[in-house]
């Protein structure tokens, strides 16, 4: 699939003046790909047949009881302590070490291999929903977990991030705070993810080493920044929520600052920092699924998109990769930005657009993904 970026055709000269003089501008190639009623209702009935038989519950975290954290965190150590080579459509000799690979490492290798399509912010969302989807249904179908992955309401903790449930150091039922950076390169040393005699969860990407974590409320540690948990608050998630309804791109990106934030709260691994016994060439790769907190991270975004999709009629289906509203002056007044940010324009987005996610799954529209509670998906937020 070629992905057009917006620079990509302002920079291309000869298209320029077509461009001046054309009766239809830009604006008409972004909102073509606006969802219809017509389209709409043609697919809720192609869908019909993708009814759940139920639907399996997703908590936040700090709702569950002992034992069903316990049970998540022992499936994902389960996958973590499964071998596993894998076969794969674009194998790649020599990305990373090919020993020591776990299941639980297939989900980091994936998610770099499709790095661009997943982090191109309109399929940014889409991606992540059918992926955790796959983690969920491994964790399943490999470790005898019943459920779906909860997720970590970190609004509920945007004052005092440090002391959220999530970061618990019970040896059972905890995933363990942040890593001891002076003595042990940031590795965590409690919860039940920690190196301990007779249970190791050691990680395959960049190199092996034991999950690590580096919690910060300043980005980079310079206080002069403003706190990187003001980005998650309440009142600020809920007003994401209630603007620019119908128009996706702009929640997606505004939710994404916030999404941001707390992998680099959160340090370590969930935010790729190299371990510091290599060079950092060797981290070239994304690894952000190391840390299990990746997946509560996610589900709770995910969580927060199945929100705004309820929030207003026309939410449910959207879909663009532009704001909705510009006009043709605003249009060309665009232009700077999107030099600075070419990844971020796709005026070719769209909601038939098939997702790649490697030898891990076929590929996936992204329509298909709207309802998580029909077809493949059949979860709910509770
Ligand atoms: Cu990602």
């Amino acid at each position: 699939m070629m992905l057009f970026t917006l620079l990509s055709l302002v920079a291309a000269s000869s298209w320029l003046p077509g461009l001046l003089c054309a009766p239809a501008p830009p604006y008409g190639e972004i909102v073509q790909h606006l969802q219809t009623e017509e389209t709409t209702q043609s697919q809720e009935t192609a869908q019909s047949h993708l009814k759940c038989d139920s639907l399996m519950p997703r908590r936040e975290w700090r709702s569950l009881e002992p034992e069903d954290r316990a049970a998540w965190i022992s499936a994902v150590k389960c996958l973590a302590s499964q071998r596993y080579r894998r076969l794969s459509s674009h194998q790649s000799s020599n990305e990373y070490s090919p020993e020591d690979r776990s299941l639980y490492d297939e989900f980091a290798y994936t998610h770099n291999k499709m790095h661009d399509t997943a982090h191109t912010i309109e399929y940014f969302l889409p991606w992540h929903r059918w992926f955790l989807n796959l983690f969920d249904k491994k964790l399943r179908a490999t470790c005898g977990y019943s459920g779906p992955t909860p997720y970590w309401d970190w609004t509920l903790d945007s004052a005092d991030p440090f002391h959220a449930p999530v970061f618990d150091g019970n040896p059972v039922t905890g995933l363990g705070s942040t890593g001891e950076c002076q003595l042990k390169d940031c590795h965590i040393v409690d919860g039940a993810l920690a190196p301990s005699p007779g249970s190791q969860f050691i990680l395959a990407y960049p190199i092996p080493h034991p999950l690590r974590r580096n919690m910060t409320l300043y980005l980079y540690g310079d206080v002069t920044r403003p706190p990187l948990n003001e980005t998650f608050t309440p009142d600020r998630v809920q007003s994401i929520i209630e603007t620019s309804p119908g128009d996706f791109y702009t929640f997606q990106e505004a939710i994404q600052h916030s999404h941001n934030s707390v992998h680099q709260l959160v340090g370590g691994d969930l935010n790729e920092q190299c371990p510091g016994s290599i060079p950092p060439e060797l981290c070239r790769v994304s690894y952000t699924t190391n840390d299990p907190i990746f997946w509560l991270h996610h589900a709770q975004m995910d969580r927060l998109w199945s929100v705004w999709q309820r929030r207003h009629p026309a939410n449910f289906r959207a879909f663009n990769g532009m704001p909705l509203n510009i006009t043709w002056d605003d249009y060309m007044q665009l232009g700077d930005d999107i030099r600075k940010n070419t990844h971020n324009y796709d005026l070719h987005a769209s909601s038939d657009f098939m997702m790649n996610f490697d030898a891990m799954s076929k590929g996936v529209r992204v329509r298909d993904v709207f309802n998580h509670q029909i077809g493949e998906l059949c979860y709910e937020y509770v």
